[in-house]
C-alpha cells in the first residue's frame, strides 16, 4: 500500500533518534492523557518534569517506535508482528484498543515536529495506524479481550 511508503519517507529522522523521539512520544502521551501513565506500573510516580531525562521511558519509547518501524517495513504483511503484540497487550498488559488511537495522534504530532511529516504523510500515518489497529482489534476479539 502506498501509505506505508508515504510514511517510510519520513522515518529516517525517527530511526536515527529512537530514544529521544520515543521519550517524547511517551512523555507527551502521559501529559495529554494522564490515565495512560497508570498502564505502566514501572513509570508510576515519575513526574512530567523528570520524564525527558528518564532512561527507562526512553528505552520503552524506542521499543514502541522500533516495532512500528517493523510494521511499516512489512507494508501490510504484518500478521506475524501483530499477533505477539496483540497477545502481550491484551493478556499481559491489559491495554484497551483506544490507547493505540491516542498514541497514533501523538506520533503524528511528534513526527510533524521532528521529522517534518507533511499533511499527506499525516494522512498516510493515520491510515497505516488504522489498518494496524483494526488488525490488533481482530486479534483482541479472538482472544476474548474486550479492549
Ligand atoms: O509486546 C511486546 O513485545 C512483542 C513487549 C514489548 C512492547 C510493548 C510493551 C512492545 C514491542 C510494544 N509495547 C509496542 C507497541 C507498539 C505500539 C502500538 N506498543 Zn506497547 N506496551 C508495553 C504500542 C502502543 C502502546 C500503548 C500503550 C498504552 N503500548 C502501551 C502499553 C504498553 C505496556 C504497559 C507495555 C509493557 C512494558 C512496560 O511496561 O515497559 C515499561
Amino acid at each position: 500500500m502506498a501509505d506505508f511508503d508515504a510514511v517510510l519517507k519520513f522515518w529516517g529522522p525517527v530511526e536515527a533518534d529512537y530514544d529521544n523521539i520515543g521519550n517524547m512520544v511517551l512523555t507527551r502521551l502521559f501529559a495529554e492523557h494522564p490515565d495512560t501513565q497508570k498502564l505502566f506500573p514501572k513509570f508510576a510516580g515519575i513526574g512530567q518534569g523528570d520524564m525527558a531525562g528518564n532512561a527507562a521511558i526512553s528505552a520503552h519509547g524506542a521499543t514502541v517506535l522500533k516495532k512500528l518501524g517493523e510494521v511499516l517495513k512489512a507494508k501490510g504483511n504484518h500478521a506475524s508482528i501483530v499477533k505477539p503484540l496483540a497477545n502481550s497487550h491484551a493478556t499481559k498488559h491489559k491495554i484497551a484498543i483506544n490507547n493505540f488511537k491516542l498514541i497514533t495522534e501523538i506520533i503524528v504530532k511528534v513526527m510533524q515536529e521532528k521529522a517534518g511529516l507533511d499533511a499527506a504523510g499525516q494522512t498516510a500515518l493515520r491510515n497505516v495506524m488504522g489498518v494496524f489497529i483494526a488488525d490488533m482489534d481482530a486479534n483482541y476479539k479472538e482472544l476474548g479481550f474486550s479492549g
